[in-house]
């Protein structure tokens, strides 16, 4: 397969369907390349937590495209500048890491969607050519306001105060749970338990708030068990684990085997 097929991951979201994405840290396209042609119909680039610089974004979006996967960036925290550019290279979804206001809800909103929904700047001349490539201009600032997607991340006991004003701010199409840092912030970093009661019970306050807001609720797990398990919850845009455990844990299993223990 060559080439996604336009803005994918949103119709598919926004017509009601669960959809599973591959989360890369490492910052190698040709990894991010080998995940999508396994046939994950959408791979996060983590330029948060990840190695991913903006060289390497800019090849990793084109494979990603190239290899009929959604490119999805992960920006780091409070860089909404990050937002527009990723947009620019071809990407069709970005997460924000920490968005605890409708204020950062807002300030992320604006960065990632043409007038009248926000004021992101002209320019996605890389982007038209993955996207829509005979497309007018105004054409694609609305297919492009429709066709990418903002993922607020609700990860800090703030976020989950605010969660509704959050969901209900227009631009944002998604929430997105760490559930990582929220379980740090609720143990007030005591624990990092992601199956602990009171991290339970704010996965499913933040599922709701998005559902009721119209919004699509996602969520990071860290396997295919948890994945699973979400989805029957009520998340749609679920990412069971990442390249650097997947690596580790085939290895561990190879040297178990090698080595006989
Ligand atoms: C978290 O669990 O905090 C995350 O950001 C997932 O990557
Ligand atoms: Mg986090």
């Amino acid at each position: 397969m060559t080439g996604t097929s336009a803005f994918a991951l949103a119709k598919r979201l926004r017509a009601g369907e669960t959809v599973y994405g591959a989360w890369c840290m490492t910052n190698s396209p040709i990894v991010a390349e080998t995940v999508a042609r396994e046939g994950f119909a959408a791979v996060v680039l983590d330029a948060q937590h990840g190695l991913w610089d903006t060289a390497s974004l800019i090849t990793g979006v084109a494979s990603l495209n190239h290899a009929g996967a959604t490119p999805v960036v992960r920006v780091p925290h409070n860089d909404f500048a990050l937002v527009s550019r990723a947009l620019d290279f071809g990407a069709e979804a970005i997460i924000a890491p920490m968005i605890n206001s409708a204020a950062d809800a807002h300030e992320f909103a604006a960065a990632a969607k043409y007038p009248p929904l926000g004021e992101r700047s002209w320019g996605p001349l890389r982007a038209m050519a993955m996207q829509s490539p005979r497309a007018a201009s105004v054409d694609y600032m609305r297919d492009a306001n429709e066709g990418t997607l903002t993922f607020a991340m609700i990860e800090t006991t703030t976020a989950l105060d605010n969660v509704d004003a959050i969901a209900a701010t227009p631009g944002i199409d998604a929430l997105f749970i760490g559930p990582y840092d929220l379980a740090t912030a609720l143990s007030n970093g005591m624990a990092q338990d992601v199956q602990a009661p009171q991290v339970e019970k704010a996965i499913d306050k933040i599922c709701a708030a998005a559902s009721k807001a119209g919004k699509i609720p996602g969520i990071y797990c860290r396997d295919t068990k948890s994945a699973l398990a979400m989805a029957k919850r009520g998340f749609r845009f679920i990412i069971a684990g990442n390249d650097l455990t997947t690596l580790r844990e085939a290895t561990v299993a190879q040297l178990k085997v090698l080595k006989g223990h």
